[in-house]
Order: structure tokens, then C-alpha cells, then sequence
């Protein structure tokens, strides 16, 4: 069967709760598209709001992190079940800014990934390398690493249900999209990985996204890839692009 598209976007630290609800409104007829998954990853304090702004469109909401722990004195995080108690669907795991700036490791977004399982949110496991690890031609090395830490203990009915999002670290936010023929080559090799861990039937159905500036011009060709199921979408997604980049086709 063929894979649903995803098209979600990270708003990362971006819009207030208002804004967030204006932004919302202005994107709500322009991603109304039932072909394609439609996510919006929101900071933690938007997600009330825009919960309650998509009500009766094709949005689904998703955080942008949380903890792996259930409850308790960890101030300042957020718990999977307070995600799915506000209405979120989906989470974001791992984005290199998380690894890069709040020292996540693959075994934090591991255990997260589980609780995320445990509490029927959808993961979105970011997954990339440097710009020095490519030019190293150790690109596949690190991340298969990603993967196989990050889904370790998931099971193969839990990783079919999985979203991956590759997105090369030297493309986020810089204005350069990997060429269609690089995004293509590692989301297919990500595909392989998972074979090896698992099984076909989970590589063929796990979604893998790719992320790394992409916009309204380049989306049509990335997403048209047979191993690219979608796409993470950070800067373009704050904008009425968002629409094109859904509507990709
Ligand atoms: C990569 C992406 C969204 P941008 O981080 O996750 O952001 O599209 O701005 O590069």
C-alpha cells in the first residue's frame, strides 16, 4: 500500500499564543488538503490554543519535544500524557537543535521514543549529520547509529506507525536544501536500516520525511522521491508557503 504523505511544520521558537492562533487561521484553507498528513508542530505554550484554532479542519497538532518521564519534580518539562491530554497526536524527537543546544543524546530520544509509544503519540525522530561528517563520507555510518539507538525496544508494529524526519544538519535554517538526489539516497538508505532492524514490511511502511529548508520551490521535486514520504518544514512553515509547499503537486 502506499505510504500516506506527511508534511509537518516545526515552528521551533516561533509565535506567541495569539500569533499562533492568526497563523492558524490564515493556513487553515490553504493546507486543506485530505491527500497529505497535516502537522503543526507548536511550541509547548501554543498547543491550547491552536488545539482548539483547527478544530473541524485536516490539521493535527504536535509537540516539539517532551520528557520521558511520567510526572515529578523535572521543572520545566512536559510530560507525554499532559501532550496527549491537550489534544497532541505527534511529537518531535531529536531535532539536531534538541542534540546540538540541550545535549540530547540517541539514548535520551530513545527512551523517550518508548514513553512515546506508551502513550500513543507519534514520534517524529530527527536524524542527520554535520556538514564535516559528509565531507568524512561517514554520513550513513552516524546516522544508522541515530536509528538503531533510537528505536531500540520499539517493536516492529510500533516502528511502522514511526515518522523519521532526515534532515542534514549543514541544511537547517541556511537556505541550502540538500540536492533531490542526496535527500533521496540517505532517506532510502534510512529505508534499508530499518529492513535490517526489522523486517521489508516495516521499511516499506515507516514515513520518512526530509527536512532542511524547504520551500515552496523545492518540495515538488523532494516529495515526488519514492523513499521521501514528506517533509519537516521549519522557516516556510511560519508562512502562507506552507499552503504551496502542501499542495505540493
Ligand atoms: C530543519 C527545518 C525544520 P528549516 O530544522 O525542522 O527547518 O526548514 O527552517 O531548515
Amino acid at each position: 500500500m502506499a505510504r500516506k504523505k506527511i508534511i509537518a511544520g516545526n515552528w521551533k521558537m516561533n509565535m506567541t499564543p495569539s500569533e499562533a492562533v492568526e497563523l492558524v487561521n490564515t493556513l487553515k484553507p490553504l493546507v486543506a488538503n485530505e491527500e497529505v498528513d497535516v502537522v503543526f508542530c507548536v511550541p509547548a505554550i501554543d498547543i491550547v490554543p491552536v488545539v482548539e484554532a483547527v478544530k473541524g479542519s485536516n490539521i493535527q497538532v504536535g509537540a516539539e519535544n517532551m520528557y520521558f518521564e511520567e510526572k515529578g519534580a523535572y521543572t520545566g518539562e512536559i510530560s507525554p500524557n499532559m501532550l496527549v491530554d491537550a489534544g497532541v497526536k505527534y511529537v518531535i524527537l531529536g531535532h539536531s537543535e534538541r542534540r546540538e543546544y540541550f545535549g540530547e543524546t540517541n539514548e535520551d530520544i530513545n527512551k523517550k521514543m518508548l514513553k512515546a509509544f506508551e502513550h500513543s503519540l507519534t514520534p517524529i525522530m530527527c536524524c542527520g549529520e554535520t556538514l564535516e561528517q559528509r565531507e568524512q563520507g561517514v554520513t550513513m555510518d552516524f546516522i544508522r547509529q541515530q536509528v538503531k539507538v533510537g528505536f531500540q525496544g520499539i517493536t516492529a508494529e510500533q516502528a511502522k506507525e514511526a515518522v523519521i524526519a532526515y534532515e542534514p544538519i549543514w541544511a537547517i535554517g541556511t537556505g541550502k536544501t540538500a540536492t533531490t538526489e542526496q535527500a533521496q539516497e540517505v532517506c532510502k538508505a534510512i529505508r534499508e536500516c530499518i529492513a535490517e532492524v526489522y523486517d521489508e514490511a516495516t521499511a516499506e511502511a515507516i514515513r520518512i520525511q526530509y527536512g532542511g529548508s524547504v520551500n515552496a520551490a523545492t518540495a515538488p521535486e523532494l516529495f515526488v522521491q519514492p523513499d521521501i514520504d514528506g517533509g519537516l518544514v521549519g522557516g516556510a512553515a511560519l508562512k502562507p508557503d506552507f499552503g504551496s509547499i502542501v499542495n505540493y503537486k
